[in-house]
């Protein structure tokens, strides 16, 4: 088969729904996407682990650290397989991760932004997990084979972090007085930066036409953003909180909720390294990296003593 040929029969088992594997014919813009996407993806869950990993040692009791530890965990459990799902495509692990520590990767701008109280324990879940839930689940549609397994687990695991989120924004809506100023605190903070994690407009996303052609992303931002929207506005309203939007209203003739605009200048300096947090991000995980040398060092002579076969 000469390439146009191959590439067209690569296109008719996207389009007959089948799952394009490691070893089957590919473009290469197809496997540079996916490297792109699942390494920043890998990225987001390990530094995602640093705004709340902050607050275990504050949890207000045992259940709730207990809750927060686990999911904390979960997180460094996707970067793992989202890092291997990345390798399958020829990426190595060095690679992507010196691309994070030099500051080259992009991952989530959400994760540089700062947590404050512990009722931002609770938004994150409901909001940021909530909206990675949705991405996620979309993405376990995905033609890619190991993306989309990841994915499926990734989302289940997901759906747990967004249900003890949840809980905890509606259990302190209900609390004192000052339990119920905390969360709307949180709620005002985290609101625009989780719709901005979407990623920009679709007729600002170079990325999307491809992605949709080939059945990695089987939504567009925008249609992930609307379905978010949807799903958490009313519920944060119905809570008796408000969200920090003064144009937010409800379109009969479409059914959906309609946001004001969009920050794009801010989304543009996060994404770009100018966030709260982007510089703390970043050094937290060079430590990590730094504090963890020895470990390799063990593994790899451990290795070399090993009787080759
Ligand atoms: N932050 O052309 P598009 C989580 C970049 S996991 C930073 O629209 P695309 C779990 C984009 O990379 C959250 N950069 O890009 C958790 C591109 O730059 P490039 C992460 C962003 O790929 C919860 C440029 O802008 N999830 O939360 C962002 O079609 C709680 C142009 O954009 C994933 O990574 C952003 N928000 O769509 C953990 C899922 N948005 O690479 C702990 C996989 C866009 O060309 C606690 N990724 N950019 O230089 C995706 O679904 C997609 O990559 C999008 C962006 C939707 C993120």
């Amino acid at each position: 088969m000469n390439e146009a040929e191959r590439l067209a029969a690569f296109e008719a088992r996207i389009h007959r729904g089948e799952k394009i594997e490691p070893g089957d014919w590919m473009p290469e813009e197809y496997r540079r996407q996916l490297i792109r996407m699942i390494s920043q993806h890998a990225h987001s869950e390990i530094v995602g682990m640093l705004p709340e990993g902050a607050w275990i040692t504050r949890a207000p009791n045992l259940r709730r650290k207990l809750v927060l530890l686990a999911k904390v965990q979960d997180e460094a459990g996707h970067g793992q397989y989202l890092y291997h799902a990345a390798e399958t495509l020829g990426a190595t692990r060095e690679e992507m991760i010196e691309a994070l520590l030099s500051g080259r990767a992009k991952y989530s701008s959400i994760f540089n932004y700062p947590s404050q109280s512990w009722a931002d324990m609770g938004v994150i879940g409901w909001f940021v997990d909530g909206a990675a839930i949705l991405n996620q689940t979309m993405l376990a549609r995905c033609s890619y084979g190991p993306y989309s397994r990841a994915n499926i687990r990734i989302s289940a695991e997901e759906s747990f972090h967004m249900k003890q989120g949840k809980e905890q924004v509606i259990l302190m809506s209900q609390g004192t007085p000052g339990q119920r100023t905390m969360v709307q605190d949180a709620v005002n903070r985290w609101w625009w930066p989780t719709v901005m994690m979407f990623g920009p407009h679709d007729h600002e996303s170079p990325n999307s036409p491809v992605l949709i052609r080939w059945g990695i992303k089987t939504k567009t931002n925008d249609e992930l953003r609307q379905d978010f929207v949807n799903q958490v506005a009313p519920e944060v309203l119905e809570l008796g909180l408000s969200l920090p939007d003064p144009d937010l209203r409800y379109e009969q003739a479409s059914g959906n909720w309609l946001t004001g605009p969009i920050d794009w200048d801010e989304f543009w300096r996060v994404v770009k390294g100018n966030g709260p947090c982007n510089a703390e991000r970043i050094a937290a995980r060079r430590k990590a990296h730094a504090d963890g040398e020895w470990v390799r060092e063990a593994l790899a002579a451990y290795a070399e003593r090993q009787p080759t076969t």
